[in-house]
């Protein structure tokens, strides 16, 4: 398997740590978001939606959308599970992705944020008043949901860990204050206690060393 990937995308973050829970191999390949690679004709032949992660299957198929990717891992390699066997607890858990994969996420975004940048004519400022008042709301529902102890779900690690500790990271970057969500700190704490974790995480990957861009 081949991963397209970014080490700031926070929806690349969340597969590598999925790929490294499941103990599955892959070739990482970078896209250089930061020049742009992501709309250049080679990776849209790929993912014509132009955004990271993709996974290139060993038959060559390529599925895009990080929460697809990881519902087919999911499907695909069991074993460890991230989600529980209730339908309930799966849909508690499938919840609190979405808050962050479809309520935070989408809105910080580097081509939301370009888009705020050059076309708005947003400030700097008022672009990072954008994303802190999104995380806020998001965090302060999840703060209030979340387990905790230690992980989201409880002793069971799950997709929400999966989704929660990239979203962290980018919060972090941006300067978010994490002060008022102390679960949400102590299940960052736990997970980054896990191997499959820091081998995730964007200062470990070997497209660092680019300059920054958003994701
Ligand atoms: N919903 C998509 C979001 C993917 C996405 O937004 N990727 C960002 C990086 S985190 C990206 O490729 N941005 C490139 C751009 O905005 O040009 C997913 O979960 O895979």
């Amino acid at each position: 398997m081949e991963l397209f990937s970014y080490f700031r995308s926070t929806a690349a973050y969340r597969v590598r740590i999925a790929l490294n829970l499941k103990g599955l191999d892959y070739q990482l390949s970078p896209v250089d978001l930061a020049s742009g690679e992501q709309r250049g004709a080679d990776y849209l032949a790929l993912n014509p939606q132009g955004l990271v992660p993709a996974l290139r299957l060993d038959d060559g198929q390529v599925i895009s959308q990080s929460t697809a990717i990881i519902e087919w891992l999911e499907e695909t390699c069991p074993s460890p599970a991230l989600l529980p066997r209730g339908s309930t607890e799966r849909a508690l858990i499938r919840g609190w992705v979405n808050t962050i994969a479809c309520d935070i996420h989408p809105l910080n975004n580097l081509r939301v944020l370009n888009y705020l940048k050059n076309t708005l004519a947003l400030d700097e400022a008022a672009k990072t008043t954008w994303y802190h008042h999104w995380l806020q709301l998001g965090f302060e529902a999840l703060e209030q949901q979340l387990v905790a102890t230690p992980y989201c779900a409880g002793e069971q690690l799950s997709l929400a860990d999966v989704y929660l500790i990239p979203q962290v990271f980018n919060a972090r970057r941006f300067h978010f204050d994490m002060t008022p969500f102390p679960r949400i700190r102590a299940v960052c704490e736990a997970c980054q206690q896990l191997e499959a974790f820091t081998r995730a995480r964007p200062e470990n990957q070997p497209d660092a060393a680019t300059p920054p861009a958003s994701g």
